[in-house]
């Protein structure tokens, strides 16, 4: 796993969910770790974006945690690695007895790797809950839900690379791949393009994405600038217009019959539904013109082969599984599924969230996605670890933070910075602060999370240690620790093991994160022929049942894995947002990402290349709306919701539709999450950070510093 110092080993970039090949090289100095592309590395040939390229920027940085802390009355005391374990365990041993497992939560990690949210959520299992979960809770917890019950798995149904040959068209909705999935965007989508295919994108903010497809000589690029939260209507005019040429011209392949009738059930709901719908109406809601609805709808349905793409646009809203169900019901009626080129296709966020998820971070399934309240799939993990699994899902992450100081009152943090990324920023850190019993974070840096906690646990990062990950498109791939450790720092694996085998004796001893996988593999069907020798350079995809599988690029050929094989079709309905624009907070306020920036920022924050580019956070706002407000393009501006204000600069521009205002979570000093609201969807819990109503002016009195002050 770790190689000689100075010969470069083969990793994975440790930011987004492409999952992008690169080559680390430790030099001899402390700070000096190298990034070289890795030339034929599977899913990039070499090929990075910003971050993969400033990845190694914040492996040696100076904020870095070099010991265990415990903090007594109000200050950090360093610690020794025995201290602050005994502390962790007496706490959570106290806390059981005081209020039984679920007085506990656990988060796992999309930063850390597949063997290490494995036993994160195997040590909560044997603690006895099933609270248990990781930010695909905040991220594609909707997607997932609606893929898993529609079509059986929660993930892409089709890979990047059976686009290029075969896309037609390209439908993006919700999603940003030119800044948060580049590599996607320019290998594989840009390609596809440059070959023929159209594409359409659904977004109330132009940005990179929009750009890249501005190719000249070609003209096929469509951006359908919606009102954010119209997803739903905006599909179903699309539906709707499927359904009429249908039915004008029958057989024409508007509509794919024979699919329809072999391989999914629920035609008839839709039809019911959307009956009614008046498609005029409906797309005023969504502030497009109806023409070019219907014209997009025409293109997808004409198409041979058209893949959806989706992204957090749908994903976080209170209607985030009707979204994603409505795209899903898009591919059902044209047969855009179980074949090359199509699908209804999640682009996975963080490095390993896909990963996090298969192996069973999450308070409803066990590794590979089996239900923990089905009898005989726990039983046959029981088999393997010995000891019961309790049956009630537990409480999902947001949840969690809702709960605590009322039936949760201890919480271990692997790898997640809730106090920055959860919605209502300042209602969760005065949950955290106030009635929180105990909190242990386990991180690389002091993040805000972190200050507020009773013990911290300094991890290594992924250049330091091996194991594996899972990216966007099911590929599970090795990373590769170059020898070094930083300071006293030990890795998630081995502090994991150690709680795990201080609490319980046995279940938690193993020997390196290879002998972890083994046992990984033994209870994950989805994985059970995958060995590290197999996975090699190349990886593999999931489902890999036996050895020797090669893996699927793409799913459901011959049926779905549902109980009866179908597809499930099922017309949605239009469901506002929870809070809508009144007169005290007129704008609509939607959240999002920057290429330079990742999530919240801890690491990207800490890179100079990528901070230079972006270092402080701002408000779009329309010059509309702007001349009303009377600001002016670069104005220090409190943008203000019901939960909170920060001070931001405006851009004044018309990247974003009037009566709307973008923000970005990245920034401590002005994070959006002071503003959005914490309203979940009800199936998925997935907050609604995609939708919020704001108020804006001009700051008369410029706080100190503003929003520039940055760590
Ligand atoms: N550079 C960078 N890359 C990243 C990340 C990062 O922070 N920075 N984070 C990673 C993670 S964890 C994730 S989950 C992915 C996320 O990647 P994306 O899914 O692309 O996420 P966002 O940028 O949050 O949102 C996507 C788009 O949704 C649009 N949008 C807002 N409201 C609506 C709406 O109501 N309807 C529609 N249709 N669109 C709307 C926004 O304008 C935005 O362009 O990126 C990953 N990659
Ligand atoms: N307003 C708004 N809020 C959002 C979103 C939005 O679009 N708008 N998006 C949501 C989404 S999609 C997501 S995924 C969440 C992300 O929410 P979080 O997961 O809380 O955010 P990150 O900044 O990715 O936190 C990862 C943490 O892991 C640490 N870390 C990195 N490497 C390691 C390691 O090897 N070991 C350990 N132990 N720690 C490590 C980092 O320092 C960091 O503190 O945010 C959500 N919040
Ligand atoms: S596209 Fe994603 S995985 Fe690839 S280099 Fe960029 S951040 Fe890393
Ligand atoms: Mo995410």
């Amino acid at each position: 796993m770790a190689s000689n110092a100075d010969e470069p080993v083969k990793t994975i970039c440790p930011y987004c969910g492409v999952g992008c090949g690169i080559r680390v090289r430790e030099g001899e100095e402390r700070g000096d770790m190298n990034f070289m592309p890795w030339g034929d590395a599977p899913v990039n040939e070499g090929s990075v974006c910003i971050k993969g390229g400033a990845a190694t920027q914040v492996v040696d940085h100076e904020d870095r945690l070099t010991d265990p802390l415990i903090k007594e009355d109000g200050e950090f005391r360093e610690a020794t690695w025995d201290e602050a374990l005994s502390r962790v365990v007496d706490e959570m041993e106290s806390i059981r007895e005081e209020h039984g497992p679920d007085g506990m939560g656990f988060f796992g990690s999309s930063k850390t790797f597949n063997e290490e949210n494995y036993l994160i959520q195997k040590l909560a299992r044997r603690y006895g809950t099933n609270q248990v979960d990781n930010c695909t809770r905040m991220c594609h917890a909707s997607t997932v839900w609606a893929l898993r019950t529609s079509l059986g798995m929660g993930a892409m149904t089709n890979s990047m690379a059976d686009l290029e040959d075969s896309a037609d068209v390209l439908w993006i909705q919700g999603a940003n791949p030119g800044e948060q999935h580049p590599i996607a965007n320019s290998q594989y989508f840009r390609q596809a393009v440059l070959e023929g295919a159209t594409v359409i994108q659904v977004d109330p903010h132009a940005n990179k994405t929009t750009e890249s497809f501005d190719i000249e000589g070609t003209d096929r690029h469509m951006h359908l600038q919606l009102e954010p939260g119209t997803d739903i209507p905006l599909l179903n005019v699309v539906l709707k217009t499927i359904l009429e040429r249908h039915e004008a011209e029958p057989g024409a392949g508007w509509i794919d019959e024979e699919f329809v009738d072999d391989r999914t059930k629920g035609f008839d709901h839709l039809t019911e539904t959307l009956e009614d719908f008046d498609k005029q109406a409906a797309a005023e809601e969504c502030g497009v013109p109806l023409e070019d609805i219907e014209l997009a709808a025409e293109k997808y349905a004409r198409a041979n082969d058209a893949a959806i793409f989706t992204g957090m646009g749908m994903s976080q809203h209170t209607c985030g599984v009707d979204n994603v169900q409505n795209e899903i019901n898009l591919a059902l009626i044209t047969g855009n599924l179980g074949k090359p080129g199509a699908g209804v296709n999640p682009l996975r966020g963080q490095n390993n969230v896909q990963g996090t998820c298969d192996v069973g971070a999450m308070p409803n399934v066990l590794p590979g996605y089996q239900l923990v309240d089905d009898d005989e799939a726990r039983e046959s993990v029981e088999e393997v670890w010995g000891f019961e699994i309790p049956a009630e899902p537990g409480l999902t992450n947001v949840e969690i933070s809702h709960a605590i100081g009322d039936t949760v009152h201890g919480l271990y943090v692997m790898g997640e910075n809730p106090i920055m990324s959860e919605p209502d920023g300042n209602r969760t850190e005065r949950r955290f602060r106030e009635d929180l019993g105990f909190l242990v974070v386990q991180d690389i840096f002091m993040t805000e999370t972190a200050e507020l906690a009773d013990v911290v646990l300094p991890a290594t990062t992924w250049a330091e240690r091996g194991g594996t990950v899972t990216n966007t498109d099911r590929r599970v791939q090795r990373m590769r620790g170059v020898h070094k450790v930083h300071e006293n720092t030990r890795h998630d694996l081995d502090i994991l093991c150690e709680v795990g085998t201080r609490l319980f004796d046995e279940g938690f001893d193993f020997d390196g994160p290879e002998d972890v996988f083994e046992e990984l593999r033994e209870v994950c069907p989805i994985m059970h022929g995958m060995t590290y020798d197999a996975l090699g350079e190349e990886g593999i995809h999931w489902p890999c049942y036996e050895e020797g599988d090669e893996g699927d690029s793409y799913l459901y050929e011959e049926s779905f894995e549902t109980e009866d094989g179908l597809g499930r079709i099922e017309g949605v309905v239009h469901q506002e947002p929870k809070e809508t624009p009144d007169e005290e907070y007129p704008l609509v306020l939607t959240t999002a990402r920057l290429e330079e920036h990742y999530n919240t920022g801890t690491m990207s924050r800490r890179s100079p290349t990528l901070s230079r580019q972006e270092p402080e956070n701002f408000v779009d706002v329309h010059p509309n709306d702007a001349e009303r407000y009377g600001i002016e393009d670069g104005d220090e501006v409190v943008l203000r919701s019901r939960r909170g204000e920060i001070t931001v600069r405006a851009d004044v521009t018309e990247d974003i539709k009037e009566g709307v205002v973008w923000t970005t979570p990245h920034f401590a000093s002005a994070s959006a999450n002071r503003l959005t609201n914490d309203v979940l969807d009800e199936r998925a819990k997935i907050p609604e950070y995609k939708a919020a109503a704001a108020e804006i002016e001009v700051d008369i009195e410029p706080a100190d510093g503003g929003a520039s002050a940055d760590d």
